[in-house]
C-alpha cells in the first residue's frame, strides 16, 4: 500500500455504526450484499481527479489554502507524476474502485498540441503501470475545454472556427487515452458551451455546431472501437449565463432533434439539478424513464447559494432519493457514482480528503439500505399503483391503449354526474419515507 503523502491515514475499513474512528466506514461495507449485489457493485464510487489532486481551495475572494504537498513541486511533469502517486494512494486507502479525470488535470499543456499530447502520453503510460498493481479502474475520461484562454467564447460553440478545430483535435486525443486506459465511459460537459448575451450570438449556428461536434465524436469513438458509453452532462449556467446543456429535458430534446439520442446518454449531477430548479430525483427520474440514465456526479449543492458548490453528500434524504431511483433503474453500471465534490475551503488539511469521502460513502450506503427496504416493503409503490388504477380498465384503459378519441371521450362524459377524486396524501407519503429512515 503506497504511503507517501498521507502517512497518518491507514487503509479505511468498515467498523460499523458504533465506531468513533474518523478513518473507518460506519455504514459502507463494500462486501455486504444488499438487493442481490455487494455495496461496492451497487455504488461504483469514483474519485474526481480535479477536485482532489488539483484543487487548491481558491475562491473568487481568496487564494488557495489546501495543504497538498505534491502541488509544491515546481517542475510541471514531476508534479504530474506525483499527482498520479497521490491519486493511487487515495484510491487504495479508500478502496475506491474508480477514478475520473480531464485530460489537462493529469498532464500540463505544451506549446503545441503535439507537445501537449506527448505530455499526456507520458502520464497515461505511468497510470497504466500503476493500474497493473491496483484494482482501480477508469470510470470516465473527459476533455477540459474551458480553462485555457482559447476557449473564451466556448469550444464547439465558439464563434472562431479554429477553436472548433482545436477542440475536436483535443477530444479526439482524450477519447483515445480514455480507450487506452480501459475507460467505461466518456463524458462531455460543455464548460463554456452557451452564451452570455443573445445580442452577440448566432444561437442557431452554435447549436448546429454543437450537434456536428458530438456527431463527429461519436463517429470517432466507433472508429477506434471505444464501446463505452458517451455521456452528456447537463448544467444550466456557470460559467456562461445560459449553458445549452441546460438540464435533462433540454439535452434530451437537443439529442432527439439532431438524431443523436441513440448515441448518447446522460451524466446527471445533483448540484446542476438544483441550479436548474429541479431536485436530483427529478433529473434522474426523467433520464431513467427515457432510458437515458448513464452515470451520476454524486455531489450536493447548497440550497441557499446560487452556484455550483460541489459539496460532499452528507444529506441522508438526498441519498435515499438517489438510491431509490438507481435501484429502480436496475443499477447504474456501466456508469458509476463519481464524487464530483470538493471539500469546503476551511477543510484544508490533506486528511480531510479521506474524511469527506468517508462521509459521502457512508451516506449513500445508508441511502441504499433504506431505499432497498422501502422497495421491498412496497407501501409507496402500492399507493402509486392504486392512485392510477383508473387506467387499468374502462375508459382509462381505452385512453392508454390508444382506442379513445375526443369523440368517444365526449360521449363518455356528456351525461355523467360529478367526478370523484381521492387524496394524494403527500404528508402521509412523506411520513412513510421518514419511517424507513
Ligand atoms: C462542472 C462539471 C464538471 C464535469 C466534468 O460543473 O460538473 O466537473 O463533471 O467536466
Ligand atoms: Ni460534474
Ligand atoms: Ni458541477
Amino acid at each position: 500500500m503506497p504511503n507517501e503523502f498521507f502517512p497518518n491515514v491507514p487503509k479505511i475499513e468498515y467498523e460499523g455504526p458504533q465506531s468513533d474512528n474518523p478513518y473507518a466506514f460506519k455504514f459502507y461495507d463494500p462486501d455486504k450484499v444488499v438487493a442481490g449485489k455487494t455495496m461496492r457493485d451497487h455504488m461504483r464510487f469514483s474519485l474526481a481527479y480535479w477536485h482532489n489532486l488539483i484543487g487548491t481551495g481558491a475562491d473568487p475572494f481568496g487564494v488557495g489554502v489546501n495543504i497538498r504537498p505534491w502541488l509544491s513541486i515546481s517542475d510541471p511533469m514531476e508534479q504530474a507524476r506525483a499527482r498520479v502517486r497521490a491519486m493511487f494512494e487515495i484510491l487504495e486507502k479508500l478502496g475506491l474502485p474508480y477514478y475520473c479525470f480531464h485530460d489537462r488535470d493529469i498532464a500540463p499543456e505544451g506549446s503545441t498540441l503535439r507537445e501537449t499530447n506527448r505530455n499526456l502520453d507520458t502520464i497515461v503510460n505511468l497510470m497504466r503501470e500503476y493500474m497493473r498493481s491496483s484494482d482501480a479502474r477508469l470510470l470516465w475520461g473527459t476533455a477540459c475545454l474551458f480553462i485555457h484562454p482559447r476557449f473564451v467564447h466556448g469550444a464547439a460553440t465558439s464563434c472562431n472556427a479554429d477553436v472548433f478545430a482545436y477542440a475536436a483535435a483535443q477530444v479526439k486525443k482524450a477519447m483515445e487515452v480514455t480507450h487506452e486506459l480501459g475507460g467505461s465511459n466518456y463524458v462531455f460537459w460543455g464548460g463554456r458551451e452557451g452564451y452570455d448575451t443573445l445580442w452577440n450570438t448566432d444561437m442557431k449556428l452554435e447549436l448546429d455546431n454543437m450537434a456536428r461536434f458530438l456527431g463527429m465524436a461519436s463517429d470517432y469513438a466507433a472508429e477506434i472501437g471505444f464501446s463505452g458509453q458517451l455521456l452528456v452532462e447537463p448544467k444550466p449556467k456557470e460559467p456562461t449565463t445560459h449553458q445549452y446543456d441546460y438540464d435533462v429535458g433540454n439535452v434530451l430534446a437537443f439529442l432527439r432533434g439532431y438524431k443523436l439520442d441513440d448515441r448518447f446518454r446522460l451524466n446527471v449531477e445533483q448540484n446542476h439539478a438544483v441550479l436548474a430548479g429541479h431536485t436530483f430525483q427529478h433529473e434522474i427520474r426523467l433520464a431513467r424513464i427515457n432510458n437515458m440514465l448513464g452515470s451520476l456526479d454524486a455531489n450536493q449543492g447548497d440550497y441557499l447559494l446560487g452556484w455550483d458548490t460541489d459539496q460532499m453528500t452528507t444529506s441522508l434524504y438526498e441519498a435515499v432519493m438517489v438510491m431509490y431511483e438507481v435501484l429502480q433503474a436496475g443499477g447504474i453500471a456501466p456508469g458509476g457514482m463519481n464524487f464530483d465534490a470538493k471539500l469546503r475551503r476551511a477543510s484544508f488539511e490533506p486528511d480531510d480528503i479521506f474524511r469527506g469521502h468517508i462521509a459521502a460513502m457512508d451516506t449513500y450506503a445508508r441511502g441504499l439500505e433504506i431505499a432497498d427496504r422501502m422497495l421491498q416493503d412496497g407501501t409507496l409503490e402500492r399507493f402509486i399503483e392504486e392512485r392510477y388504477s383508473s387506467y387499468n380498465d374502462g375508459i382509462g384503459k381505452e385512453i392508454v391503449s390508444g382506442k379513445a378519441s375526443f369523440v368517444t371521450l365526449e360521449q363518455f362524459t356528456l351525461d355523467r354526474g360529478p367526478i370523484e377524486n381521492s387524496s394524494g396524501r403527500r404528508e402521509w407519503v412523506e411520513s412513510v419515507i421518514n419511517q424507513f429512515i
